[in-house]
């Protein structure tokens, strides 16, 4: 029995830390990843674990798989999408199985707050054969994070631990112990089960079979899944937060509240379906449950097609009683924009002079393919924007460059320019080098020489590393300075072979650039809004279109003052 110590104001991420480091975790990876990131920023605040951030996520799983097989029990966390990186990892760990205990805690982002799409993990359980574990609020990721590695180690199996960015962002009052101290289990040389050849793994094929067998078995008992019986003529199958939204919009309903949803409770789910008329199946994206309870002849209701887009609200839950369609929200949307002062600025503001066909990457300057920069292409997953550069290069004429931002060419861009390298690619590959991580919150990468718990440790060298990738040519340049980097590229594009500038400044939320603010000579100014297309928030046209300058946000960075023909806007010599 857990004996309680105290409660504590916690978010589900900050939640699941706190339960991990109490189960006794040692050892934790990850690359960041919105709205996982700070699973791995809380662990990092344990000196007792050894928290780290990979290089990408296909790394942090093969570290933290490594870690448990080495008997430390340890925690890998990542986005959706960065699961997709680690699936290789994954898939054959399932085979192998663990020593300690090892759990794999992956945030979806239904509504897409901050990615590239919104797939539904749930779908990868069954896929890689490994039970999935869903909490519906911040005390269950607690609670259930230790239940997690009890799984794990009593079926010999990395275990799935689900979060969405409300369960992960949201923040309750959670009841904590203490942290257990575990003994490491030994690390053994055991081939056939860590060396997964088909010799192998066919033997470790028929175990797993067997293992989700008995896991399904499992799924009937565990506490993780339970009925809350109320009325009997309305029932909610439902997991994750469709449970808090279902219990807020009908609190007399019945319920079957789904823990661990693979592999799923058929039994138990068709004795709640025979006590309550009328069942419905409420769940957040794909109908994951609702398929495969109807496939084992369990007839419920479910939710409409409309309802698979887009985030779950309490109030779509009366829609799908009533057999409704979703209807779409209109609120007005803000615009999201570089930072005032963002090194970024100014490099697509060459490119955009340039009219090049601009390969892009995931980080903040993803945004440059916004109107009015719009000077950004392409953009699919990370590390895509030099193949895609190579793709577009080797069957198209024109001018190609790629743009991709420091910790996504160290998260899988460098495999990218040594192959564009090696197929004989031509074009100019922009690393866009702020000094940190900045999209997810400005975590240190390899090239700061900073680890996640602050220690000093070496520099990655990016310009040697794109050197000896076989760059034709290698500058690091001051991306302030517009006229020189649009120069620098065109030069750089009527040579042979790939080349590689490097932009390098830091990112203005971690190094504050203060400099005076210029002003608008109003004599000058054409009131002709090219400044304002430097999509700078500092800068402001009014309905008559003058042009204000907000000195509250202003850096100083000096680009609208390049950018303007005119020379309307000038800085004040006595401020300087
Ligand atoms: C596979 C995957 N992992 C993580 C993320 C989250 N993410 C988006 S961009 C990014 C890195 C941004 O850093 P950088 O390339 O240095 O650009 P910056 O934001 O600093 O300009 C991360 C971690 C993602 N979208 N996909």
């Amino acid at each position: 029995m857990r004996s309680i110590q105290e409660k504590m104001f916690l978010s589900g991420n900050e939640a699941l830390a706190r339960g991990a480091w109490e189960a006794g975790v040692g050892f934790a990876s990850s690359y960041p990843g919105t709205p996982a990131t700070e699973i791995l920023e809380s662990l990092a605040g344990y000196p007792e674990i050894i928290s780290q951030w990979a290089v990408n996520e296909k790394v942090a799983c093969e570290v933290a798989f490594g870690a448990a097989v080495a008997g430390k029990r340890a925690l890998f966390s990542c986005k959706h999408v960065g699961l997709n990186v680690a699936m290789d990892p994954l898939m054959v760990s399932a085979y192998s199985g663990i020593n300690a205990g090892f759990v794999l805690a992956v945030a979806d982002d239904p509504g897409l707050h901050s990615s590239q799409n919104e797939q539904d993990t749930r779908q990868v359980a069954p896929y890689a054969k490994v039970p999935l574990i869903e909490p519906c609020s911040p005390q269950e990721a607690y609670d259930f994070i230790q239940t997690a590695y009890r799984i794990s180690e009593d079926f010999d199996t990395p275990v799935l631990f689900r979060l969405t960015t409300r369960i992960a962002h949201t923040k309750e009052t959670v009841k904590v112990g203490k942290r257990r101290p575990l003994k490491d289990r030994a690390l053994e040389k055991n081939p056939q089960k860590y060396v997964m050849i088909p010799a192998h793994a066919y033997p470790r094929h028929i175990l797993l079979e067997d293992k989700m067998r008995k896991l399904a078995g499992y799924s009937e008992t565990t506490p993780l899944n339970r009925v809350i019986l109320r009325e009997h003529s309305l029932g909610f199958i439902v997991s994750s937060a469709a449970a808090l939204y279902v219990r807020e919009m009908y609190p007399q309903a019945s319920l079957l509240i789904l823990g661990m949803s693979y592999p799923l409770p058929l039994a138990m789910i068709r004795g709640f379906v025979k006590k309550v008329k009328k069942v419905f199946v409420v769940e957040e994206l794909d109908h994951f449950l609702e398929e495969k309870i109807r496939a084992a002849g369990i007839a419920v209701r479910a939710k409409k097609p409309s309802f698979r887009v887009g985030e779950l609200r309490p109030e779509h839950i009366p829609l799908i009683v009533k057999g409704k369609d979703k209807q779409e929200q209109k609120l007005p949307k803000r615009r999201p924009v570089l930072c005032p002062g963002c090194p970024h600025r100014a490099a697509f503001v060459a490119l955009r002079a340039l009219k090049v066909f601009v390969c892009g990457d995931i980080g903040c300057y993803t945004l440059a393919a916004l109107p009015p920069l719009a000077s950004l292409h392409t953009q699919l997953c990370m590390g895509a924007s030099i193949p895609f550069l190579e793709g577009i290069q080797k069957n198209h004429s024109g001018k190609m460059v790629a743009v991709i931002g420091d910790s996504t060419f160290i998260h899988s861009g460098i495999t990218g320019l040594i192959s564009a390298v090696y197929n004989k690619a031509r074009g100019v590959v922009v690393i866009l080098d702020n000094r940190t991580t900045a999209m997810t919150g400005n975590q240190p990468n390899p090239a700061i020489g900073m680890t996640a718990q602050g220690e000093k440790t070496g520099e990655l060298d990016l310009a040697a590393l794109a050197r000896a990738c076989g760059a034709a040519s290698v500058d690091t340049v001051n991306p302030y300075e517009i006229k020189t980097i649009e120069t620098l590229i065109q030069r750089r594009l009527q040579e042979p072979g790939l080349s590689v500038v490097i932009c390098r400044a830091p990112c203005r939320l971690l190094e504050r650039l203060r400099k005076p603010s210029p002003r608008v000579n109003a004599e000058k100014c054409k009131r002709c809004g090219i400044c304002v297309g430097i999509d700078c928030p500092a800068l402001i046209r009014d309905e008559q279109k003058t042009i204000i300058i907000d000195s509250a946000i202003c850096t100083g960075c000096g680009i609208c003052v390049q950018s303007c023909p005119f020379g309307a806007l000038e800085y004040d010599e006595k401020a300087e």
